[in-house]
C-alpha cells in the first residue's frame, strides 16, 4: 500500500492506537508475565477500544491457549497473535468481485449526520479522478438544505445532479436519476438518502421503495447498498447495522469519523456481526479523506506499526 495511504490510516486511527497500543506497552512495562491479572487488564483495553465484549472475550480465551502452548510470551508475540485474530475476523466480510455492471447504482444509507453526503462526494471525487462518469440522485428531499448541499458537492467534484423540489418523493427522484444514468451512459449513479433511525418503520419502508423503484429501470439495481456508520457511535453501530441489513441487505460498510475517536476497534465486531465487508473508512472532513479499507494495514495501524 502506498505510503501516503498508510500514513492516513495511521493518522485516522491515531486515537484508537494510542489507547490500545500504549495501554499494551504499559501492561508489559508493569508486569513481565502474562498472568490472569494482566489478561484481565488486556480484556478491558480491548473493550475500551470498542472491539466489543464478545470479541474481546474470545480473543482473551484464544490468547490463554496460545500462552499455554508458549507461543506468546512478550509484547511483540502478543501483538502478532492479536493481529492475526483481528485479520481472521475481518476476512469473514470479504466477497468475490465480478465485473461491474453499467451503470453501477449505489444506494447510500444510514442514520442522521453519519457522513452520507460527504462520503458520496469523496467517492465521486475518487472515481472522477479514475476517469469515470458519476451522476448523483438527490433523494434526501426531507432535510432542509440537503439538495443544495449535494448540488454544491456535485459542482465541486464534477458530478451531475438529478433533483426534484424539497419534499418530493425520494423514490421518484431515484427513478428519474436511474433513467438519466442510462441515457447519459454514466459509469456510476450514487443515490443520497435522508438520515433515518433504523427503528422507524415508515422510513425503512421508504428506503425499500427506493430500492424497488430503481430496479424497475435497471434490473438488479441498486447493485451496491452501502451503509454509512459513524465510528464514534461505538457499539450502537452494530444494532444499526443489523436493522439496515435486515431491511435492505447491506453489501458494504463505510465507517466514518475514525479520526475523531478512540473507538476504531468497532470495525471488528461490526464485520463479525454482519459478515459484510468494510469497503472504505473516513478519516477527515476533506474530499480526499476517504481511504479504501485494507485489512492488514488496519490491523497494524490499530496495534502499532511494528506488527
Ligand atoms: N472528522 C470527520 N468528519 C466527517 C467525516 N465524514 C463526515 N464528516 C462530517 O460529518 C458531518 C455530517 O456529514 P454529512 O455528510 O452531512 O452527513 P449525512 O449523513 O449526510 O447527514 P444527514 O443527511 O443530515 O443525515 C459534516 O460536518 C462532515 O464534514 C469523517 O470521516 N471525519
Ligand atoms: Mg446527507
Amino acid at each position: 500500500m502506498a505510503d501516503g495511504l498508510w500514513s492516513k490510516i495511521g493518522k485516522g486511527l491515531a486515537k484508537t492506537r494510542q489507547m490500545l497500543s500504549s495501554g499494551l506497552e504499559a501492561l508489559f512495562f508493569d508486569q513481565a508475565t502474562l498472568d490472569a491479572k494482566t489478561l484481565d487488564h488486556l480484556e478491558k483495553l480491548l473493550i475500551g477500544s470498542d472491539l466489543g465484549v464478545e470479541v474481546a472475550g474470545r480473543l482473551i480465551e484464544g490468547l490463554k491457549a496460545s500462552i499455554g502452548r508458549k507461543e506468546v510470551s512478550d509484547l511483540a508475540s502478543l501483538k502478532k497473535r492479536l493481529k492475526s485474530y483481528i485479520v481472521t475476523i475481518l476476512e469473514k466480510g470479504v466477497v468475490a468481485h465480478s465485473s461491474p455492471p453499467s451503470p453501477v447504482v449505489v444506494l447510500f444509507m444510514g442514520v442522521n449526520g453519519v457522513g452520507k453526503t460527504t462520503t458520496i462526494a469523496k467517492r465521486a471525487c475518487q472515481l472522477k479522478k479514475e476517469g469515470k462518469k458519476v451522476l448523483l440522485s438527490a433523494s434526501d428531499t426531507f432535510r432542509a438544505g440537503a439538495i443544495e448541499q449535494l448540488s454544491i458537492w456535485g459542482k465541486r467534484v464534477g458530478a451531475d445532479l438529478i433533483c426534484h423540489q424539497a419534499g418530493a418523493d425520494p423514490s421518484a427522484v431515484a427513478f428519474d436519476a436511474a433513467q438519466a444514468a442510462c441515457a447519459r451512459k454514466v459509469d456510476y449513479l450514487f443515490i443520497d438518502t435522508a438520515g433515518r433511525l433504523q427503528t422507524k418503520y415508515n422510513l425503512m419502508e421508504e428506503l425499500k421503495k427506493i430500492k424497488r423503484v430503481v430496479a424497475k429501470v435497471i434490473p438488479d439495481a441498486p447493485h451496491e447498498r452501502i451503509l454509512i456508520l459513524d465510528a464514534t457511535t461505538g457499539q450502537n453501530a452494530i444494532s444499526q447495522g443489523r436493522l439496515f441489513h435486515e431491511a435492505i441487505g447491506v453489501t458494504g460498510i463505510i465507517l466514518t469519523k475514525l479520526d475523531t475517536t478512540a473507538k476504531g476497534g468497532v470495525v471488528v465486531p461490526i464485520v463479525e456481526a454482519l459478515s459484510v465487508p468494510v469497503t472504505h473508512v473516513g478519516v477527515g472532513e476533506g474530499v480526499d479523506d476517504l481511504i479504501p479499507f485494507n485489512i492488514d494495514a488496519f490491523a497494524e495501524a490499530l496495534l502499532g506499526e511494528s506488527v
